[in-house]
């Protein structure tokens, strides 16, 4: 019997180990996430918690970008705006919470809330930035501490596009067409408070016993089939998730449930997106899973879902093994960027004159690419580093102690900043795998990577 048990024990965390693909980031602690669904791509915006927290607070200077249209390989876009470089007139660093992006007639618009200073709205004509602010001051200001954070924004088939936003209430705006502003007739000078009533929002009550709603803060706004959907942090902290529908984009809300319960590894904050994509429905949060995760250094996970045939959203249980299967497989005879990562260990990525690219490589750290298809059969590997130290990249398929189809050794390139390309031969390999690059080598800090190809 205790063989039993171990065995099937020893199955439990081999298998949770092989698979796990939550957090789907594991280089940077990412929260809040807000995925858009924009030229056949899901761009995910993150805010960012930093690894080392201030003050036991929320330590949080930029928002990041990453990129994916398989939805199990995500492509690292960096940093693509901050406080303290594109928020400049705020003269703060900290403080940037939980962002959207939203497209419009070719430019990106990215709604980032300033912790204490109110809503700022950036644009940029790519996803990835350079977001530069047009106003030089917020969008909504109620000079409340708490009140103008998350904002969320919907196009509506009509052309209409609203912001909610909120903690602990929630408020819209009717943007205008520029999206930079709103209609200011509208509401108290264009802000309009929602009906906070248990209908909408469902029954709570505070700790000192006074009756409220189970919405909290972190609103996602869309539509699906003609109904439009608010999905929130709700039932106090920790939070859960919860979701309101109505017929119109104003309410009246109907509450719905709870989404997403209180789980262990789940953080005392929680926030979720939704998008539909490629046929399938997916449900982003955030966890507090990663090593040394906590409720101020959390992680973007990622779970798939159905909707129930009246609409309605079935409750989603937080996985490990996140996303079963790719949406398509990978080409690795095209330039593929070593940021574009389903599950990683040690490293870190940074950004430089050459784009972003996969650094702080240490003896053991390893990278590994889901779904990649090698068709009749690779002979060549090559992959482009920086380094002064030198070490080598082990080329693996199916596990990262799985079978050794070539290495490809780096050597010293000349400098920190001189990138060259290495080849190696490999072993044929055919078909689809999960490829892994194992680092290896006994120097600290062993090279940087940028990007890799195979050749037939
Ligand atoms: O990330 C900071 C805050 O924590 C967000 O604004 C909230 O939604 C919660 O996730």
């Amino acid at each position: 019997m205790r063989v039993q048990i171990l065995l099937i024990f020893s199955f439990v965390l081999i298998f949770s180990t092989v698979t796990a693909q939550n957090p789907i980031i594991q280089t940077y602690f990412t929260a809040d996430p807000a995925p858009m669904v924009c030229n056949d791509t899901v761009y995910l915006y993150t805010s960012h918690d930093e690894d080392n927290t201030v003050d036991n607070f929320f330590t949080m200077y930029d928002w990041r970008c990453y990129s994916t249209t398989d939805m199990v390989n995500w492509t690292d876009h960096g940093a693509v705006a901050s406080l303290e470089k594109d928020v400049a007139w705020v003269n703060k660093k900290n403080g940037a919470w939980a962002v959207q992006c939203i497209e419009r007639n070719g430019k990106y618009y990215l709604y980032v809330p300033i912790h204490g200073a109110g809503i700022s709205v950036l644009v940029a004509d790519s996803p990835y930035g350079p977001f530069k602010e047009p106003l030089g001051k917020q969008l909504v200001d109620s000079e409340d501490l708490w009140k103008d954070i998350d904002p969320t924004v919907f196009i509506d088939d009509d052309g209409q596009a609203w912001m909610y936003w909120g903690n602990p209430s929630v408020w819209y705006v009717k943007l205008n067409e520029d999206m930079i502003s709103y209609d200011k007739s509208i509401g108290k000078n264009g802000i309009v408070a929602v009906d906070m009533v248990p209908e909408s929002f469902g029954k709570s009550v505070r700790k000192d016993g006074t009756p409220c709603t189970k919405y909290v803060e972190g609103p996602w706004f869309y539509k699906r089939n003609n109904l439009y959907y608010l999905i929130y942090a709700a039932n106090g902290v920790p939070e859960s998730i919860g979701y309101s529908t109505s017929t119109s984009p104003t309410g009246p809300w109907k509450y719905q449930g709870l989404i997403m319960e209180r789980y262990p590894k789940l953080s005392f904050t929680n926030h979720a997106g939704i998008i539909d994509y490629k046929g399938n429905s997916y449900f982003f949060y955030h966890n507090e899973a990663l090593p040394n995760g906590g409720g101020f250094r959390r992680s973007t996970c990622l779970e798939q879902f159905e909707y129930n045939a009246d609409g309605t959203i079935p409750s989603i249980i937080p996985t490990e093994e996140g996303i079963k299967t790719s949406l398509e497989n990978l080409n690795p005879y095209k330039r593929t960027e070593a940021e574009t990562i389903a599950w990683s260990e040690g490293v870190k990525t940074e950004s430089g004159s050459n784009g972003v690219y996969v650094t702080k490589i240490n003896n053991g750290d390893y990278l590994k690419i889901r779904s990649v298809d090698f068709a009749k059969g690779a002979k060549k590997f090559e992959a482009t580093a920086t380094s002064v130290t030198g070490g080598k990249i082990e080329v693996r398929v199916d596990a990262k102690d799985g079978a050794l189809v070539g290495v490809c050794e780096i050597t010293n390139t000349g400098g920190a900043d001189v990138w060259k390309t290495f080849t190696t031969n490999v072993n044929k390999v055919k078909g689809i795998h999960d490829l892994y690059f194992v680092f290896v080598g006994n120097n600290g800090e062993l090279f940087n990577f940028d990007y890799w190809k195979f050749s037939k």
